[in-house]
Order: structure tokens, then C-alpha cells, then sequence
């Protein structure tokens, strides 16, 4: 008898499969080894119940690598304003990445109880050019407000190690009961706290924790997918169409950095974006 389900964890060769609610351990058939293709978690999939293998893995909306999930609609990027401190490259490079994969974009500020009053003021800032820009902001604090954003989605959990991942989805969800660590800890041991790709089912969204990502490169990545991920250059006209924003004559990118219509840092990043591709793509073609 087959079945349509969802990929929800992976452990090497056994992928447990959920089909409304009911969880089957199947293994992939030997066609996909000889394909050099693998199920991942997020997959929709065909499997045979009485046999409990993979027959066949439907066309993905879209993957990532790290960690490797396909079907995403949303990734909540969790930010601690402190411990670890606030890294705009990083936050920056993780909005441009998940929207390149058709993923919306859902920065969640964390430990701002860290913070002086004044240093909150400027989160506040942020808060608001991140959401000029049509992108999500909450803070770890506002569960409810995060439930509610999140309703109905199969979302991504990413941010940096310490960064308070795992901490979130035990408040959004007791019985889930997953390891939290100081940083300081979990630095020393050289070791992420979470081991295996998962979808959590909470109240009404999937959700995976994921370990923070260390290396995030730009493989395969276009100078032209790199502009259209900042939203915000969307509306500028520059002289030329295929302008790059860095030097060019008549660059209106520049011109709204300048008039301070777009943040620095965002443009400061994209240049240092820039630089990442090129490379990567030169690397290509070596
Ligand atoms: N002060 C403060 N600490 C937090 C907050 N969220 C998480 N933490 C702490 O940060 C550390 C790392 O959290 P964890 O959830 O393991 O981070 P992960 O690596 O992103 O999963 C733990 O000691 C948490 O108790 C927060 O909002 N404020
Ligand atoms: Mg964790
Ligand atoms: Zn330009």
C-alpha cells in the first residue's frame, strides 16, 4: 500500500516518515543509491507502508545545505544582541541566503535583557530598517507573536551557536525538552548541541533545530540572485541595468547610501557578498 508522507527525521539510512501524525522508519530503495540521490528531511515522499521503504521523492520547492532540509517555507534567524554579540555580516548573509532558496526571512533578536537601555534603542533602529524593507522582525521574548507568524509553515531554525535556538523551541514547546548550553560551554567543547536533522511538530508548524552555521559560502550563487536578496536596491534604477553597485557611473545604490536610505552596513555587506561570489565562482572554473 502506498502512502504520501513527510520526511521529519533522518538518522544514516533510516528516515522516519510522518503521514497525519502516524511515524513509519523506512528505508530508501535501492533506485535512489543508483541515482546518487538521497531523501533528505523536509522530502514529501511515496513510501510502501507494508514494506517500509521510499518509493519516490517528490519535486522539491527548495533545499539547503546546511542543514540539509528541502521544502522550507519560512527561516526564523535567531540573533542574540549579545553573548554571542550582534553580527550584522552574519545576519545579513543569512537573510541574503534563505531568500535565494525562496524561503522567507524571519529575524528573531534575542537576550536583549543583556542590553542598556541605550544599547536597546539601537536594536529598535534595526528593528525598523529590517522591517522597512518588508522583512519580519520579533524578539524571543513575544512567543505569541512568533506562533502566530509561524502558523502553518514548515520552518527554519539557524543562527549562530549560543544564539538561544534550542532554548526558543523548549519555551514554544515544553515536551520537545531539547539540550541548552552556555556559550561558554558549548565553545570549549568544540561541539554543536544538536546532533541530528529533526522536524519538531509544534502546535501547528514544523520546525527543525539545526547546529549554527559555521561556514556559509555562495557556491553556485549569481551576482544577479546576490542583488535581488537585497530587497532594498529593488527600487533604485541605475544607469546601467547590469551595474554592480561598487564604482559604477550613475549607480543609484550608492546615491540612496549616501542620502542614508539604505543602511550602511547592509551595503557594506552586500560589497563584501560581492567579493564572496566572485570568488567562489572563479574557484569554479579553475
Ligand atoms: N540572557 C539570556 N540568555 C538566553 C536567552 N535565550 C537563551 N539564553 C541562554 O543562552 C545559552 C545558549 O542557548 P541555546 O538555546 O543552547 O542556544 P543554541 O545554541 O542557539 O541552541 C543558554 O545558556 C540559554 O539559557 C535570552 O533571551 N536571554
Ligand atoms: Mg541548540
Ligand atoms: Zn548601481
Amino acid at each position: 500500500m502506498k502512502k504520501i508522507g513527510r520526511v521529519v527525521k533522518n538518522i544514516s539510512n533510516c528516515y522516519t516518515v510522518d503521514i497525519d501524525g502516524k511515524r513509519f522508519d523506512c528505508i530508501p530503495r535501492g533506485k535512489f543509491r543508483k541515482d546518487k540521490v538521497s531523501p533528505v528531511v523536509g522530502d514529501e515522499v511515496v513510501i510502501d507502508v507494508l514494506d517500509k521503504t521510499i518509493e519516490e521523492i517528490k519535486p522539491r520547492r527548495n533545499y539547503l545545505n546546511r542543514p540539509v532540509v528541502s521544502n522550507v517555507d519560512m527561516a526564523l534567524i535567531v540573533t542574540s544582541v549579545k553573548k554571542p554579540d550582534l553580527s550584522l555580516t552574519l545576519l545579513d548573509k543569512l537573510i541574503s541566503i534563505v531568500i535565494m532558496q525562496k524561503i522567507e526571512p524571519v529575524i528573531c533578536f534575542s537576550k536583549l535583557d543583556l542590553l542598556e537601555k541605550k544599547e536597546i534603542k539601537e536594536i529598535k533602529l534595526l528593528k525598523k530598517y529590517y522591517e522597512s524593507i518588508g522583512i519580519k522582525v520579533v524578539v524571543n521574548k513575544n512567543k505569541g507573536r512568533i506562533k502566530r507568524i509561524l502558523k502553518n509553515k514548515v520552518v527554519v531554525i539557524t543562527g549562530q551557536t549560543g544564539a538561544g535556538k534550542s532554548t526558543l523551541l523548549n519555551q514554544l514547546d515544553p515536551s520537545l525538552n531539547l539540550e541548552t548550553k552556555p556559550i561558554s560551554e558549548a565553545l570549549n567543547r568544540g561541539v554543536h548541541t544538536t546532533r541530528h536533522v529533526e522536524l519538531y511538530q509544534i502546535g501547528s508548524f514544523y520546525m527543525v533545530d539545526t547546529p549554527g552555521f559555521s561556514a556559509l559560502d555562495f557556491k553556485g550563487i549569481t551576482v544577479d540572485d546576490l542583488k535581488s536578496s537585497f530587497k532594498e536596491f529593488g527600487k533604485y534604477q541605475c544607469e546601467f541595468s547590469d551595474c554592480t553597485h561598487q564604482k559604477e557611473k550613475g549607480c543609484k545604490v550608492i546615491q540612496g547610501v549616501n542620502k542614508g536610505d539604505i543602511k550602511r552596513t547592509r551595503y557594506e555587506n552586500y560589497l563584501r557578498f560581492l567579493g564572496e561570489v566572485y570568488e567562489s565562482n572563479s574557484k569554479l572554473y579553475k
